[in-house]
């Protein structure tokens, strides 16, 4: 027994060290990201930074499985404890959620979404959806995503002055449409979303209402966002956003049990989800990603991860606040979330998206163009940054930091010498100087 115990310890420690000695370009790669994410300011609002419990469940044994079904129903022997994982797994993601049903086998955010539209829809079956371009996703029904070549999508879009959700005209357009489902959530939208009102529209006129919640399920599982779990009939998020490992999961509140039918076959709503799951999209889980689900759903109960997310929200205040008394134009005026959206292109004559992320990258900010609605700009260009604190906040930046942030963006956005929409020239010395505070800033802020 000893023995046992003993091997089982030396085979589990020192993943590392095996990587180290057995491929040296991987490891050196591995710890030159380190590095970067160390060194260098992340505020990609799309990022988190997830525990080492979490990665140690990532590099776990538990990915050798192949285990193709759902627990206690699966097509290959020896899964016994796989199965108690993937149930650990999806009771705490349900505890996280307060959902009736969960499933964690979703590779992503949009396979997640992927499973619920092959399980709810026929080819041809109407959408209604954020526009690409207004902030919504490609897996929203995007053309250029499977999602949008199957089914008849038509979009939806914020107000063109307020860059806000217009409850009363996307009901209308609801009832001119008719969509058998509707879709709700964003990756470029600062606001809280009414989740009630989404509902009320998709339930007027016999809808289904998902809810792809990616960017701000963290906050929602905390309280610091209205939750859709009983809204939506689905509720989709990828698990590293909110700081989880990288995969899917699919929650449903009381829904879960409706009977329905779909291609002539009547169940009930989640045994659809699964077997659009399972056959229907995917092969065998990834098991390592389900434990480090599993254990991201317990991290998520704790204080400590439910007073981030609030802080999360007050540091995206304070940054969006900094960058406003500097000048900058903070669409919409501020934030509710994590994530603040800032037109460039009205802060100096000439500067795009593309020059704002190019040159703050080089010296030492990481952050995302994108388009801002009613963007004039090609994607490759764009007129706006989004920034956002998880990341910072993770690190325990407050206040001050934030402050500090601001300014560095401010300052490097005043002296970047623009040279056309995607060419610029940014000076050695200041953007020395420049790396050099950021990392002194970060230095401060260790990741653990
Ligand atoms: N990649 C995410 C984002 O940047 O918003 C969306 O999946």
């Amino acid at each position: 027994m000893f023995l046992e115990k003993l091997s089982s310890q030396a085979y589990h420690e020192g993943i590392l060290s095996a990587l180290k000695d057995t491929d040296r370009e991987v490891y050196e790669l591995v710890t030159k990201e380190y590095e970067r994410l160390q060194s260098t300011l992340q505020l990609i609002a799309a990022e988190n930074l997830c525990s080492r419990a979490v990665l140690a469940a990532l590099g776990s044994v538990v990915q050798n499985k192949t285990a193709e079904g759902f627990p206690g129903v699966r097509l290959h022997g020896g899964c016994e404890v796989v199965d108690d994982v993937e149930r650990l797994a999806v009771a705490r993601a349900k505890e996280a959620f307060g959902a009736r049903y969960a499933n964690v086998q979703p590779h992503c955010g949009s396979g997640a979404n992927q499973i619920i539209l092959t399980a709810l829809l026929e080819r041809g079956d109407k959408i209604l959806s954020l526009g690409l371009d207004q902030g919504g996703h490609f897996s929203h029904g995007s053309r250029v995503s499977f999602t949008g070549k199957f089914f008849d999508v038509e979009n939806y879009y914020v107000d063109k002055e307020t860059f806000l959700l217009d409850y009363d005209v996307i009901r209308e357009q609801a009832f001119k449409v008719k969509p058998k489902l509707i879709i709700c959530g964003a990756s470029v939208y600062s606001r809280t979303i009414d989740f009630k009102k989404f509902r009320e529209i998709a339930e007027s006129i016999g809808a289904y209402l998902l809810a792809d919640i990616s960017h701000i399920s963290g906050l929602v599982i905390a309280g610091a966002h209205p939750s859709p779990v009983d809204y939506a009939h689905f509720t989709t998020t990828s698990t590293y956003k909110p700081g989880g490992p990288r995969g899917g999961v699919i929650v449903m509140g009381k829904d879960a049990d409706l009977q329905i039918k779909v291609g002539g076959k009547e169940s009930r709503l989640w045994e659809h989800i699964e077997k659009a799951t399972f056959p229907g999209m995917q092969g065998t889980p990834y098991l390592n990603s389900i434990a480090a689900k599993a254990v991201f759903f317990k991290e998520t109960l704790s204080e400590e991860y439910k007073a981030r997310q609030f802080k999360i929200i007050k540091n995206a205040k304070r940054l969006a606040g900094a960058l406003t008394d500097l000048g900058m134009d903070v669409v919409t005026g501020g934030t509710d979330n994590h994530m603040i959206l800032i037109n460039v292109a009205n802060f100096r004559e000439g500067l795009t998206g593309v020059i704002a992320q190019k040159s703050l990258e080089q010296c030492g900010i990481v952050v995302d163009m994108i388009k801002l609605p009613y963007d004039k700009g090609s994607a490759t260009v764009a007129s706006g940054i989004r920034l956002g604190t998880p990341v910072v906040t993770k690190n325990r930046m407050g206040a001050e930091e934030m402050d500090s942030i601001a300014s560095l963006i401010e300052a490097v956005l005043k002296k970047v010498k623009i040279a056309g929409s995607s060419e610029y020239r940014i000076d050695e010395s200041f953007r020395e100087q420049t790396r050099d505070r950021v990392k002194q800033l970060c230095s401060r802020f260790p990741m653990r």
